[in-house]
């Protein structure tokens, strides 16, 4: 293990200094061009490109000896990066030398599932992708064939599903993810958050995570702020049922009963709007609702939360002032996967209004409104007009703003439905373990017309395909542009740092060989990715050469909050921060959130919560032979007390370390897992990081190490608001491994 990874960990975990990042700069047509230092390597060439070992996206430095990768480091001319990567990111090397990568384009040989395949040439299998579509197209229309998509190489494709008619593009990073918390905060801010999220960590004064567990949760940039900010003596608040990382650091841990923490928030709320702790002249210039939303808190006491929360009230009280006292760089994080309990909306809404009781919305140590770096669009045709979608069932979510995977995948139906949804193009994503409910996955897969997965590895949804695309990895390929909102705003560039290995193929050459397939030349008139990105690049004004060398071309800083002299604007429909919501109200659901107590576990169950690895993401990087050399295998957390009088092991107790089964309600079954006894986990739930527990046979080394939350995942609590798919909602058991 290098010994980056190994100190990177440290500083996640130990919050000292991360240095500035510096690099050479030279102003260019208003954008800094930065001259990247070649520290390490002589003679090595050094190809800038960006990072996908996760969604964040940094900028890297590859390093290259011949045809081989010797080394990735941080971009220090990157925003996102300055000059490090998180242990996932300097791992790349690993998924580029996986020695199970797809190698070929492959055929399905048995039954859906079965995992057996023949190997074909590039041309049949795209004829039979092309094929496929047509004939589902032929008799269902266009809006038949879905692309579910997540990593940023799906933008080829989605630019080929559009041309083609169907504007099904479905990421399960939003109703498994991100979308209730989108919705939430665009409901009261009249915007979303989106990636990279926009909060001020570093300049927060004090920061209070409600389960979000960085450090654990790696997003590197905001990791690198968060040690910052600690550093200079931020305080930190955690909520969370777990003793994270994060808690570790925290002044206060609040250890919440899992799935109430729309009481403690609207306690928070109490407190705050009883006490006069709020930013009134923030109130009175920014937000409208606010007597609705005192009136509305006026009953929900410390004292009511108490039994729900398992939180004690003066502790309660004793947070909220500590919280209102650094107002307005008291920094409540939205989190990110905020798909929990099926009210998720609505804890979304009560953490973003608690965020405007502390006039921390466009404040420094806030919410920043960055800009974003204006590229040109290719000039493509325009896209064939499309019909209503069928990802949502007549009037359900009417706030979900993007298409639901989930929706796509219960939109999938038999041969006779007219207004279904027939085939499926699959990019970069294991819907597998990434939607709710394998069991109905697998149903609705088998319903199908056709199936074609696009994959690096051979991860569970490829067992299903009938044709298997192998794409490259991002190592070995040129993707489009990058330009998030950020600040500094800056445009990324993707760029192939070696030759594809095996007969694996560019996303940007698949897509448009099937394009052509499908008889769509007209939406592929270039001849390579990499001559998009100069189109792009030089019709924005920015010289190619120029940004290939640097891998960013980074933007000016811009004034980002109100202290820097932004003037805060909100595109709600009343043009103010929506305390209580019309919207919602209009909509027939409750203006302000309110609280329903979750369901209890059974006697002897516990409810299953789930999080991230520091140093995976999901089952992509679970088979990555120099990231397992790290971590192997997840572990199951029972707490010690618990652990002493479980129910089955009264006369042979429970060890430290030992192997255990877990049993869903359902009896669902996980693979052996063993167990972590620990006092820093509640006694009603266990935990287990996400993306362990593979089954796909090809991926030889991941097969059976530990245990899959997603398979254990057969329960499933729908936001009503928006359709995201609540998953803390499942128990389990624990047996001994082998008993009947
Ligand atoms: N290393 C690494 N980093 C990643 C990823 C990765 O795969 N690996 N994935 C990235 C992605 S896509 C996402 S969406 C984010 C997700 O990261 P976050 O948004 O931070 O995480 P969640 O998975 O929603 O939350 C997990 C935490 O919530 C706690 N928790 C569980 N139930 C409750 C509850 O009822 N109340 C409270 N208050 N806490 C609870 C858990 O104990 C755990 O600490 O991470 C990102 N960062
Ligand atoms: N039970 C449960 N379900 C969850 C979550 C959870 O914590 N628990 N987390 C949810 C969250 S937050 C999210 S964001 C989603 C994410 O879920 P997914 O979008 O499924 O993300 P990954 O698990 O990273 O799956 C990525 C797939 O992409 C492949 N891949 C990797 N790199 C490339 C590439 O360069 N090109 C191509 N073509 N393929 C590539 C991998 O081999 C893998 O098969 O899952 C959600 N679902
Ligand atoms: S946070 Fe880590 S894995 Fe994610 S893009 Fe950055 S370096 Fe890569
Ligand atoms: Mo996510």
């Amino acid at each position: 293990m290098s010994v980056t990874r190994r100190r990177f960990l440290q500083i996640g975990a130990a919050g000292t200094g991360v240095a500035a990042a510096s690099g050479l700069t030279t102003d260019w047509w208003g954008y800094a061009s930065p001259q990247v230092p070649n520290p390490h390597t002589q003679g090595d060439r050094i190809v800038p490109t960006f990072c996908e070992l996760c969604f964040w996206k940094c900028g890297v430095l590859a390093h290259v000896r011949g045809d081989e990768v010797t080394k990735l480091e941080g971009n220090p001319a990157h925003p996102l990066s300055r000059g490090r990567l998180c242990p996932r990111g300097v791992g790349g090397t690993g998924a580029l030398n996986d020695p199970d990568r797809l190698k070929q384009p492959l055929v399905r040989m048995k039954k859906r599932g079965e995992d057996v395949f023949a190997p074909v040439s590039w041309d049949d299998a795209l004829g039979r992708v092309a094929q496929g579509m047509e004939q589902v197209k032929a008799k269902y229309g266009p809006e038949a064939v879905a692309l579910f998509s997540h990593g940023y190489g799906g933008s080829w494709f989605s630019h080929l599903m559009k041309a083609f008619g169907s504007h099904h593009i479905a990421a399960p990073s939003y109703a498994q993810c991100r979308g209730p918390r989108e919705v939430g905060y665009n409901l009261t801010y009249g915007t979303i958050l989106g990636s990279p999220e926009p909060v001020d960590i570093a300049n927060a004064r004090c920061i209070t995570l409600i389960g979000s567990h960085l450090g654990e949760n790696m997003h590197n940039t905001q990791v690198q702020d968060f040690a910052e900010a600690l550093d200079r003596g931020a305080q930190l608040v955690v909520v969370d049922p777990r003793f994270s990382v994060a808690a570790g650091k925290a002044k206060y841990w609040l250890p919440i009963k899992p799935g109430t923490d729309i009481a403690l928030l609207l306690a928070w709320m109490h407190v705050i709007v009883t006490e006069k702790l709020y930013d009134a002249d923030y109130l009175t210039k920014y937000a409208i609702g606010f007597d609705a939303l005192a009136a509305h808190v006026a009953d929900k006491t410390p004292e009511w939360a108490y039994p729900h929360t398992g939180i004690r009230p003066e502790l309660i009280r004793e947070t909220a002032r500590f919280i209102a006292g650094f107002k307005p760089a008291s920094l409540v994080h939205p989190g990110r996967r905020a798909t929990w309990y099926g009210d998720d909306t609505q804890r979304a809404r009560a953490m973003a209004i608690l965020a405007a009781l502390l006039g921390n919305w466009g404040r420094r140590g806030g919410f920043l409104s960055p800009g974003q770096v204006e590229v040109a669009k290719y000039p493509y045709p325009k896209y064939p007009e499309h019909s209503a979608l069928r990802d949502k069932p007549e009037g359900k979510y009417p706030l979900a703003d993007e298409v639901l995977a989930s929706g796509v995948c219960n939109a999938t139906v038999g041969p006779d439905k007219l207004d279904g949804i027939h085939a499926w193009l699959v990019y970069g994503t294991n819907l597998i373990q990434a939607l709710p409910d394998w069991r109905q996955t697998e149903k609705k897969i088998q319903a199908l017309d056709f199936l074609a997965v696009v994959d690096v590895l051979p991860a569970e949804i490829v067992g299903y395909a009938d044709v298997v695309l192998p794409e490259c990895t991002y190592l070995e390929r040129d993707d489009d542009l990058w330009a998030p909102a950020w600040n500094p705003p800056f445009v990324a560039l993707r760029q192939k740092v070696v030759e594809p290995k095996y007969d694996s193929k560019p996303g940007w050459w698949i897509a448009k060989e099937l394009g052509k397939k499908l008889q769509l030349d007209a939406y592929f008139p270039w001849q390579t990715g990499a001559q998009v990105v100069d189109t792009r690049l030089t019709a924005s004004g920015m010289d190619p050469a120029l940004v290939r060398k640097s891998g960013v071309a980074v933007g000016k800083l811009r004034p980002s909050c109100e202290e820097d002299g932004l003037p805060l604007t909100f595109d709600t429909p009343s043009g103010k921060i929506e305390l209580a919501s019309e919207t919602l109200k209009s909509h027939g659901f409750h203006a302000l959130p309110e609280f329903t107590p979750p369901d209890e576990p059974p006697a002897g169950s516990f409810r299953l919560l789930t999080g991230r690895s520091p140093v995976h993401t999901f089952g992509r990087t679970t088979n990555n032979r120099e990231l397992t050399e790290i971590q192997a295998e997840n572990q199951v957390w029972l707490n010690a007390a618990v652990a002493k009088t479980l129910p089955g092991f009264e006369s042979e107790p429970l060890q430290q370390g030992e192997y255990v089964v877990l049993i869903n309600q359902d009896g669902i079954k996980s693979s052996p897992v063993s167990v972590k006894i620990t006092e820093r986990i509640r006694g009603d739930a266990v935990y287990l990081q996400h993306g362990f527990g593979h089954t796909a046979k090809g991926l030889k080394f991941a097969r059976g190490k530990g245990a899959s939350d997603s398979h254990l995942t057969t329960r499933v609590a729908i936001d009503p608001i928006m359709g995201g798919t609540g998953m803390s909602v499942n128990f389990v058991r624990l047996e001994r491994p082998g008993v009947a």
